[in-house]
């Protein structure tokens, strides 16, 4: 029997010798080098490419190479398989800490000061008396976020699908929550999974109901934004600035016009990277639960689409 690991571009080496260690009885292989596809039970896959699943007629596990699954249906319809994540704790504390950092960076100005440090200017300003944020998403990732900027003082309410209470948070939910949650947010973070619900969820309409001097802050995917409405918003001086950590285009294009935009910051896909350690771990579980038929761990709602 075979795990394939199917992450194309990326060199896969480490992974695999870390996986043969981890489940030394079977084969670990990396697409598209199959011996046999009819021996595929296992799939760890991001980004499939195309016509890799009609090949694979045995597929009893997929797996996401990462913590979001939007990737896995890019291009064809996944096979009659459940499918699971990555839920690695430490991504969480990590992308608490990204958005922690941002928030603090644009409120005391430190970026703008940096600027004008590279003119020579002296121009001290007061930091901005901004302390609310809204969290669009509620899951492993906004809530550990949700925590943290709270226990650093600011004022946090979040927005999910389903209705929450969560200590010291104001959890919205629905289409009126959204809006009633954007009124009052100097920061909007977006940590939801790209479905086709939350898709452009960050555009010129929802834009409008926040404050003027509110920062957009997509640490999620690049699809929940309509780049142009943000590019729009800030002209208009509708917001104030953006952080973005994704794009709709990875890597961003040289030519793209976020690159030089004075209010948006750009990070490169990096606010909470998976260890490989925590992906071996979780993979070698799952294998593990397959065989025995059992329920895999970190299993998503196919219907839900995360
Ligand atoms: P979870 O699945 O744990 O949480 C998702 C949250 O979004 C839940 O609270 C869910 O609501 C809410 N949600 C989903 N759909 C809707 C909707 N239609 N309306 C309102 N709320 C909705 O995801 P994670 O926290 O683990 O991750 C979130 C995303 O972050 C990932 O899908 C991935 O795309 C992105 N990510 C980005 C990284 C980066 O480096 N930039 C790294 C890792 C992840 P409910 O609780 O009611 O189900
Ligand atoms: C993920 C990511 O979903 O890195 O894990 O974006």
């Amino acid at each position: 029997m075979s795990l394939l690991i199917a992450v194309p571009n990326r060199d896969m080496t480490k992974l695999q010798i870390l996986l043969s260690d981890a489940l030394p009885e079977i084969l670990i292989e990396i697409w598209p080098e199959i011996v046999d596809p009819l021996k595929v039970e296992f799939v760890l896959v991001w980004n499939p490419p195309k016509n890799l699943w009609c090949n694979l007629p045995n597929i009893k596990a997929i797996s996401s190479f990462g913590a979001g699954v939007d990737g896995l249906i890019k291009n064809e319809p996944l096979p009659n398989a459940p499918v699971a994540r990555i839920v690695d704790p430490k991504l969480a504390d990590d992308m608490a800490l990204y958005v922690l950092g941002q928030i603090l960076n644009f409120k005391l100005r430190l970026n703008e000061f940096h600027v004008k440090q590279q003119k020579k200017l002296w121009q001290p300003k007061r930091a901005h008396q901004t302390s609310k944020v809204g969290i669009l998403g509620l899951g492993q990732l906004g809530t550990k976020t949700a925590e943290l900027l709270n226990l650093n003082g600011f004022e946090v309410s979040g927005w999910s699908r389903s209705e929450k209470k969560i200590n010291n948070i104001t959890c919205y939910h629905g289409d009126e929550g959204l809006i009633e949650m954007a009124k009052s947010s100097d920061y909007l973070v977006c940590l939801l999974p790209l479905t086709e619900q939350t898709k452009g969820i960050l555009n010129y309409e929802l834009f409008q109901h926040l404050p003027n001097h509110a920062c957009i802050i997509n640490v999620a995917r690049g699809e929940h934004l309509i780049e142009n409405d943000l590019l729009k918003a800030l002209d208009n001086n509708e917001i104030l600035g953006a952080i973005l950590d994704v794009f709709q285009t990875e890597p961003l294009p040289k030519d793209h016009e976020f690159w030089l935009h004075p209010r948006i910051i750009c990070t490169p896909h990096t606010s909470a990277l998976t260890s490989i350690n925590t992906i071996v771990e979780q993979i070698a579980e799952n294998y593990q639960h397959m065989e025995k038929g059992e329920p895999l761990i970190n299993l998503i709602d196919a219907k839900l689409g995360y």
